[in-house]
């Protein structure tokens, strides 16, 4: 039997749980990764959300920081501190040697799909891992102070400042990559991630020409909240919900996906929501949508590819 063809959205921390429970699904998954949080450090090209979704899938992920290799260490970055280098952003050793080699790869011609391809495979990831775009995007906050990139806004600033709006800078002029477009096109099913809508999915659905990638493809699309009540699960999301004008709840989530997804899951806790989330256009399924364990990223990767 031909086994079913899952494109799943993925940002950061919050995404990578539904990940690891679609990877046990015994579907043929390919993950369409954010690279608006892409940043370079010390000459190094760093694509974190790349990233966490390869090293989860490869079962190597530190699931307590969130980011970067378990057990992985620091010493590089001790060393970097002790020549005076700016050090607020942790790049762990092993972690390290992804960056060396991305970098040197794109450096030498490759894009960024091909050399995820190559450190996927080595890593023993077995699903499709591509980048959104091979174009450059990043996402920047608006803030008082001016304009920062993602990653100075939520490591450096440790997400302090008060945040104006949230732009995709370079989002018109970047295009979904072939692979891309195609895996949308062959999906027997779309899932999004509970990424944080504004800085993980956003950045994705914001490239040129993504959205009517989007409604070419004839797969249902499922979207799992992020948010329970007026928080999210992990980072940032509820307050850059605010700064880009939308409630930080689900309800606010379904009006970013509004005409892009068929069916939003959201915490039964917030079934009060569920007339404000139909408003939208998008069904609402009500669900136990906290992943504390592998039962939970299991279930909810099952109730996505039946909702
Ligand atoms: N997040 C932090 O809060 N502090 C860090 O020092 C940090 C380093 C880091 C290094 C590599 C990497 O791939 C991710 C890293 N992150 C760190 C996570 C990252 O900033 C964000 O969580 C993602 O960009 C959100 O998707």
């Amino acid at each position: 039997v031909r086994r079913l063809k899952v494109v799943a959205l993925a940002g950061g921390t919050g995404s990578s749980k539904l990940l690891r429970g679609l990877a046990k699904a015994g579907v043929q998954l390919t993950v369409v990764c954010n690279v608006g949080d892409n940043y370079r450090v010390h000459g190094l090209y760093v694509c974190p959300d790349v990233d966490i979704a390869m090293y989860t899938l490869a079962g190597v992920a530190d699931r307590s920081r969130g980011w970067g290799i378990e057990g992985d260490t620091f010493e590089t970055l001790a060393q970097l501190r002790r020549l005076g280098a700016e050090t607020w952003f942790m790049l762990g050793d092993r972690d390290i040697a992804t960056h060396i080699f991305r970098t040197a790869a794109v450096e030498s011609g490759a894009t960024l799909t091909e050399v995820t391809a190559r450190l996927a495979s080595k890593l023993g990831v077995s699903a499709a891992l591509l980048p959104a775009t091979d174009d450059p995007e990043e996402t920047m906050v608006l803030t008082p102070g001016g304009v920062l990139h993602l990653q100075e806004f939520w490591v450096r600033e440790r997400g302090k400042p008060r945040a104006l709006g949230v732009e995709y800078r370079g989002a018109d002029s970047a295009e979904p990559t072939a692979e891309v477009k195609e895996a949308l096109e062959t999906a027997d099913r779309i899932v999004f991630c509970p990424g944080n809508p504004v800085t993980s999915i956003g950045p994705i659905l914001g490239i040129a020409g993504m959205r009517s990638a989007m409604s070419r493809a004839n797969a249902r699309k499922v979207a799992l909240s992020p948010m329970v009540g007026r928080g999210a699960f992990s980072g940032p999301a509820a307050k850059l919900m605010r700064a880009t004008g939308t409630r930080p709840d689900s309800a606010g989530v379904a009006r970013l996906y509004s005409g892009v997804v068929d069916a939003l899951l959201i915490d039964s806790r917030d079934a009060s929501l569920s007339p404000l989330v139909e408003r939208e256009g998008v069904v609402c399924v009500l669900t136990d949508a906290v992943m504390d364990s592998p039962a939970d990223e299991t279930r909810l990767a099952k109730e996505m590819l039946s909702a």
